[in-house]
């Protein structure tokens, strides 16, 4: 409301100073016979314009590097992935060809706006065509974007390839719904069992259909862990609208599409723990932790709980606009050692588990008589099975 007051406001003061320049204007017709308010520019009109092109160039200039300055240690930090340094590199030259061309062709534009200023008496001089020109300007641009174009063909060659037949691979489904993100491993067997939105129910929140013998040992998890220096296949999945898997740190992003899988594969190469070392990281957690101390006091002054001090976790976002809470919709990854990685995911249970245990759990309620006299006696036989093996 009040920012429509507001342009509603701006819109008035607006038409009010239209209004009062046209009374000015009025006012200036056939005033001092000497002066010239002629709607043709004069020599001073020109001048005060040409040297405003260069005030201009100037402004371009100033806002860049202040630009630079103020907001180049918000461009991403040190790449956690294999492909990432390649990915960076194309990045780099990309803005460092568009950065001195820039700088160049507007200076070129601005000058020359000047040199040739209108003047009384000058007359514009006319020239045809010249071949030569036309051919340089020409084929300069073609050799550079070709040049670009190629390695940034080559880069997404390399980067967007999967080598589904290597061994050594974790495959994990990512999963994307309004507005959470789900993951699941395939297990011992390295396949993930079929899904469709249809076996949704109870603990089986990803609809995998649990007669698909590849199903039972896949892990369902609230946390994304990867092994640091192995290859992870990411399949993705969408429940309901299109989303978008990015994982910034990994120089990572594919679309989340419903009724289709989508894929991405990189190698971690920088666990959580090091990443935290990283100097620019702990400047930005610096950073972070200062505007939250600040925010603390105020709150504490108010009688409120204290923020809790920020640590680095690499994430996984949503960067599809999918509904209200897109914004809020992520996932903390965890890089490790293959070793800590496979002792957190043999602490998981697996589908197959999960569901049993669910529907056990389930189960006395319908029918509480059989459950309490069985319970007891499969244990006893687990028992003796123990004792026999020792
Ligand atoms: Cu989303």
């Amino acid at each position: 409301m009040t920012s429509l007051l507001i342009i509603i406001v701006l819109v008035l003061l607006g038409i009010a100073i239209w209004q009062l320049t046209k009374i000015f204007d009025l006012t200036q017709v056939g005033a001092a016979s000497g002066s010239d308010n002629s709607e043709v520019a004069n020599d001073r009109d020109n001048n005060v314009n040409g040297y405003l092109m260069f005030a201009f160039l100037g402004f371009i200039y100033v806002f860049t590097i202040i630009g630079l300055a103020k907001w180049g240690h918000l461009a991403l930090g040190t790449p956690a992935s294999e492909h990432g340094p390649q990915y960076d590199n194309l990045m780099t030259i990309s803005m460092v060809l568009i950065f001195v061309v820039q700088t160049i062709t507007q200076f070129l534009l601005h000058y020359f706006a000047f040199k040739y200023r209108g003047k009384e008496g000058k007359v514009a001089f006319y020239y045809a065509d010249n071949d030569k020109l036309e051919f340089i300007w020409t084929i300069i641009p073609v050799i550079v974007l070709a040049g670009l174009i190629l390695y940034g063909l080559y880069a997404w060659t390399n980067i967007m390839f999967v080598d589904e037949d290597k061994d050594d691979t974790l495959i994990v489904e990512v999963y994307a719904k309004q507005f959470n993100w789900e993951v699941r491993y395939s297990g011992e067997d390295g396949v993930l069992g079929k899904a469709n939105v249809r076996y949704i129910e109870g603990v089986n929140t990803l609809g995998v259909d649990m007669g698909d013998p590849n199903a039972q040992d896949d892990i369902q998890a609230s946390e994304l862990h990867l092994p640091k220096g192995k290859q992870v296949i990411f399949k993705f999945r969408s429940q309901d609208v299109l989303h978008s898997a990015y994982m910034p740190h990994f120089r990572a992003q594919m679309n989340v599409v419903p009724g289709m899988v989508t894929q991405f594969s990189f190698v971690p190469t920088i666990t959580t723990e090091e990443m935290r070392l990283d100097p620019m990281i702990m400047d930005k957690v610096a950073n972070i932790n200062r505007i939250r101390s600040e925010k603390s006091a105020a709150l504490v002054a108010d009688g409120k709980e204290a923020l809790a001090p920020y640590t680095f976790d690499y994430l996984l976002l949503c960067n599809k606009i999918c509904g209200a809470s897109h914004y809020n919709m992520q996932m903390k990854i965890v890089v490790e050692d293959e070793a800590d990685f496979n002792k957190w995911l043999g602490g998981q249970k697996t589908l197959g588990a999960a569901v049993k245990e669910s529907q056990a759990s389930e189960a006395p309620a319908e029918t509480p008589a059989p459950a309490t006299e069985e319970q007891p006696e499969t244990v006893v036989v687990d028992t003796a099975a123990v004792a026999a093996v020792h």
